[in-house]
């Protein structure tokens, strides 16, 4: 483990919020074990393992039903723990992978066939070090007609540079974490008001409502976040994920309780039919149709 590499909650508290039959997780990831699926030499981190095992029984003490399993830059594009993770699934879970120019069309098959239907583009620079746009745009064009999706891991503050970029991409687009708003500049803020702006004006970009523990200035259990996450379901119910980032790497101060994080849902999603389509609709329709 990195040093200061903070693990993920031992002991999360059971919800007291249950959700909606066939609730999916759209956003977690598997690390490791070590042992068997190394991490890659040119991670910017290494964290503690996190495997299948432990995600599996998570989500079902959670109530939560099914899985979205992310790769993380700590394995780079060796995407064999998330296979062996979709694999064993019994179908409960789908994967979003890292892939790069070497990756032949079988490979991306073979990977599709595990359950892969999306590839995941990071802009975080403490993540990764930058990769040319015009390799991404002609993955993108590869990945497009397996039908597949992008996953982007970016600042909603770079907007403006990264804009045109974005539209150009010809696949559906999610954005992890509502793209990362400044809780300290409030809803009304222009950064927030000009993502809200962005979301209308493509719609095919879908958001996920997660990582209230990244943004919170107040902290547990990150009311402070809810006016974001819920200002994004209410004005798009149909283009909005939600997912607990287990087992959050690189937290700063503290793991956050996986419980907490699922009491949040009824809070961004106020509605029985708000949280069937955050929970339920909108990820089987993008990952299990
Ligand atoms: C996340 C967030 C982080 C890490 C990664 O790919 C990654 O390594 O996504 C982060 O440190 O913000 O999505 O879990």
């Amino acid at each position: 483990m990195s040093p200061g590499y903070i693990p993920f909650h031992p002991n999360p508290s059971k919800p007291k919020y249950k959700p909606p039959a066939g609730a999916v997780c759209s956003h977690c990831h598997v690390f490791g074990p070590e042992a068997t699926f190394p991490f890659a030499p040119k991670r910017k981190y290494t964290p503690c393992d996190a495997p299948k095992e432990k995600l599996f029984a998570l989500r079902d003490f959670l109530g939560l039903d099914k899985n979205v399993i992310v790769q993380a830059t700590c394995h780079d594009t060796d995407n064999r723990a998330l296979v062996d993770a979709l694999v064993n699934s019994n179908d409960r879970a789908r994967g979003v992978a890292f892939v790069d120019e070497s990756f032949t069309d079988a490979q991306l098959k073979e990977l599709h066939r595990a359950g892969v239907r999306g590839v995941r583009f990071n802009f975080i620079k403490r993540l990764v070090d930058s990769t040319p746009r015009d390799v991404m745009v002609r993955i993108s064009k590869r990945i497009a007609d397996l039908g597949w999706h992008i996953v982007i891991y970016f600042e909603h503050a770079d907007l403006d540079e990264m804009g045109p970029f974005l539209k150009s991409l010809p696949t559906t687009l999610v954005f992890d974490h509502m793209a990362c708003p400044n809780v300290r500049e409030g809803v009304d803020g222009k950064s927030f008001q000009n993502w809200l702006k962005a979301i209308d004006a493509n719609k095919t970009w879908i958001n996920k409502v997660t990582c209230p523990e990244r943004f919170t200035v107040q902290g547990p259990p990150y009311d402070d976040v809810v006016p974001f996450a819920r200002a994004i379901v209410e004005r798009f119910p149909d283009r909005v994920l939600w997912g607990t980032d287990w087992p959050h790497p690189n937290m700063p101060k503290e793991a956050p309780d996986d419980g907490i994080l699922v009491d949040m849902i009824p809070k961004i999603a106020p509605t029985a039919a708000l949280q069937q389509k955050l929970m339920v609709d909108n990820p089987m329709r993008l990952y299990w149709s």
